[in-house]
């Protein structure tokens, strides 16, 4: 067998976004036939402690302080943005001028003006470069873009998402810091709107296409937040809930809701798109499944399946173990990088790109917008 080409990894960053990537970039060899095949050079974060227990646990050969040093050392291929959001757009720009691949966290950046930046600095360098919007890579998800592509559903109505959890409900929770960073609007940029709805809307411009506009409301339940850092309350200026009215170009009507305020929910991502001829249901916790309804079904056998998406002929499933035994959540980060490596080997770009994600980040913007002032948005 041929020696496999390394991909020299360098993270900056190392919390729960963290753990995926290394488990996938750890495992994806294992079960994906390919060139390519990650190596974790190095893991980069301020307390040298802490990012060495890291670095010993999965693996990573050496550790940086200094997330400049990392770019800096020519031992690394491509960099790994796992950082609060308000530091992604000088790391990607300061790495694409390094000539670095780059694979950035969800979402791009704070707003549409930085993705521009983030955009322009990687199609400058000519780097490969991807947003770990994971959620594209569930199979069944994979499943209903290959279902949706070969015009099953006919013309599409409607496209409905939401997104829901409940850990933000208690008025204790801070703001701020290392592990509450997405609660604080300097460090994330917005609330729910970046951070759960931008999945609904990424998985949504994939499989449906472009939205056009937006009309959004938006709340924010808990008004004031002790700060992690400075232990002082602080207005809390993050989005807490959206809910989200839209148009997509091919015609369709878009809902959308997302939420940290949906008791009982912990991370409950559902879809639903509705065709002149089919329908197609999704939901995070059952999430090998595809629901599927056919008009043109035998009359009395018409009805919803429940599709197993777990047979050699679904898409990645065949990587995996025998017809019929799931996987899970972590499978998806696998895939991303299964993917990305396969473009590197073939030369094509995989998606979701910077240029990709800056759909999206214009998306976000608008429904915050549309929500400030309570009109229209087109974007
Ligand atoms: C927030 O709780 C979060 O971890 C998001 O940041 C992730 O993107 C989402 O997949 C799960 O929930």
């Amino acid at each position: 067998m041929a020696a496999k080409k390394p991909l020299r990894i360098g993270m900056i960053g190392y919390g729960f976004m963290g753990r995926t990537h290394s488990n996938a970039y750890s495992q994806v060899n294992h079960f994906f036939d390919l060139e390519y095949k990650p190596v974790l050079k190095a893991v980069c974060a301020r307390n040298a402690e802490k990012v060495q227990a890291f670095a010993d646990q999965w693996g990573y050969e050496s550790i940086e302080t200094d997330w400049k040093k990392m770019i800096a050392r020519d031992d690394i291929d491509a960099i790994d943005i796992c950082t609060p959001n308000n530091i992604h757009k000088e790391i990607a720009i300061a790495a694409a001028k390094a000539g670095k691949m780059i694979l950035c966290e969800k979402p791009l950046a704070m707003n549409t003006a930085e993705g521009e930046e983030m955009c322009a600095a990687v199609e400058k360098a000519g780097v490969a470069n991807i947003v770990w919007y994971n959620y594209r890579r569930v199979p069944a998800v994979t499943m209903a873009k290959q279902l949706i592509e070969r015009g099953l559903l006919g013309k599409i109505f409607h496209y409905r998402a939401q997104f829901l959890q409940d850990w933000t409900i208690n008025a204790d929770v801070p703001q701020g810091g290392a592990a509450t960073w997405r609660l604080d609007a300097e460090a994330a940029g917005s609330g729910v709107t970046g951070d759960l709805l931008a999945h609904c809307i990424d998985t949504a411009i994939w499989l449906n296409g472009k939205i056009d506009s937006v009309s959004a409301m938006t709340e924010t339940f808990v008004k004031e937040r002790t700060h992690a850092l400075t232990g002082q309350k602080q207005a809390v200026s993050i989005d807490d809930a959206a809910a989200v009215m839209g148009r997509f170009s091919n015609g369709s009507l878009a809902l959308f809701e997302s939420t940290r305020y949906a008791r009982g929910h912990k991370a409950l991502y559902t879809f639903e798109i509705n065709g002149e001829n089919a329908s197609i249901a999704w939901d995070l916790h059952d999430l090998h499944r595809l629901k599927f309804y056919d008009y043109r079904d035998e009359g009395p056998l018409r009805g919803w399946k429940s599709i197993h998406v777990s047979d050699g002929d679904h898409p990645y499933m065949k990587s995996w173990w025998v017809p019929g035994l799931q996987i899970g959540y972590e499978h998806t980060f696998i895939h991303q990088v299964a993917d990305f490596l396969k473009g590197l080997e073939t030369g094509t770009p995989v998606g979701p790109t910077f240029r990709d994600s800056l759909e999206t980040q214009k998306v976000c913007d608008a429904i915050l917008a549309s929500a400030k002032d309570g009109t229209w948005k087109h974007i």
